[in-house]
């Protein structure tokens, strides 16, 4: 089909979200449907020195520059220390990192990022890669949620609002989706997702100051994203990427109507 015949450029999708979120699951199997089911040419990028076996053959790889196991080693640091340090050396040669990148022949690069959200977002680092990707092509942040861990309304808009920080740190449209649709813990928040005026009447039937705190930042939140749809979709069982991609396309469609 050729997506970038119709976008005239690649789009950088960088996967983003907590700690075991699912982002390196989401990249093998998003990019495995993507290619398949949208023929598109996918490539992917590794941006986690810390990351073991990857289920993805990345065509860049931060681990060719630094690992958490060897600063660890060698310099005697800790874990935390490690990776925070890995992030120096990845903004420092941020440059040929950029330059492979660029160079890569893909319709959608696919980013994965460090296990650890924080290191990534709070290091100059991250808004660094964003910024100059979104300077080769259209890049968009995809924030990943663990469902099952969205358990009350006022945690579910919280979640909302690390996508809002997201989109304030890396300064490029971002898109939320709920992870581990399959689990039996994800049906409320999937609930909350596709109904906002749910989420406000439930954010009403909790009691005290942070349901309200919740309830006007869920406004606050329709008001500033770009995409207020939230898909759910199961990385591991392989659904609800054909949402996510028509969410990512009005997205990226409208970032290249942008620039
Ligand atoms: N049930 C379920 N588990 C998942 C899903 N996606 C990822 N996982 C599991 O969640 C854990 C963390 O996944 P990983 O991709 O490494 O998370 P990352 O730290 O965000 O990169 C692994 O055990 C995955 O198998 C999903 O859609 N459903
Ligand atoms: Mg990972």
């Amino acid at each position: 089909m050729g997506l970038r015949l119709h976008l005239g450029r690649a789009l950088y999708l960088i996967v983003l979200g907590p700690a075991g979120s699912g982002k390196t699951t989401l990249t093998a199997a998003f990019g495995g449907w993507l290619s398949e089911a949208q023929e598109a040419r996918v490539a992917y990028v590794n941006l986690d020195p810390g990351a073991d076996v990857l289920p993805y053959k990345p065509d860049v790889d931060a681990r060719e520059y630094v690992t958490v196991e060897e600063l660890m080693r060698e310099k005697g640091l800790g874990p935390n220390g490690a990776l925070v340090e890995s992030m120096q050396v990845l903004y420092e040669r941020r440059g040929e990192l950029l330059e492979r990148i660029s160079q890569l022949e893909a319709d959608v690069v696919l980013v994965d990022t460090p296990g650890q959200m924080e290191l990534f977002l709070f290091h100059d680092a991250g808004p660094a890669f964003s910024r100059e990707l979104a300077k080769r092509g259209a890049a968009v942040a995809l924030v990943l949620f663990d469902s099952s861990l969205a358990r009350s309304p006022s945690h579910f808009a919280t979640l909302r609002l690390m996508s809002l920080v997201v989109q304030l740190r890396l300064d490029v449209p971002t898109v939320a989706a709920l992870n581990k649709g399959d689990l039996e813990a994800a049906r409320r928040a999937a609930a909350w997702a596709k109904d906002p005026g749910l989420l406000l009447s439930d954010l009403e039937g909790e009691q005290g100051v942070i349901s309200e705190l919740a309830a006007k930042l869920v406004e606050v939140m329709n008001a500033y994203s770009v995409a207020a749809r939230i898909p759910l979709v199961s990385a591991k069982e392989r659904w609800g990427f054909q949402e996510l991609y028509d969410l990512l396309h009005e997205v990226w469609c409208a970032c290249g109507d942008l620039t």
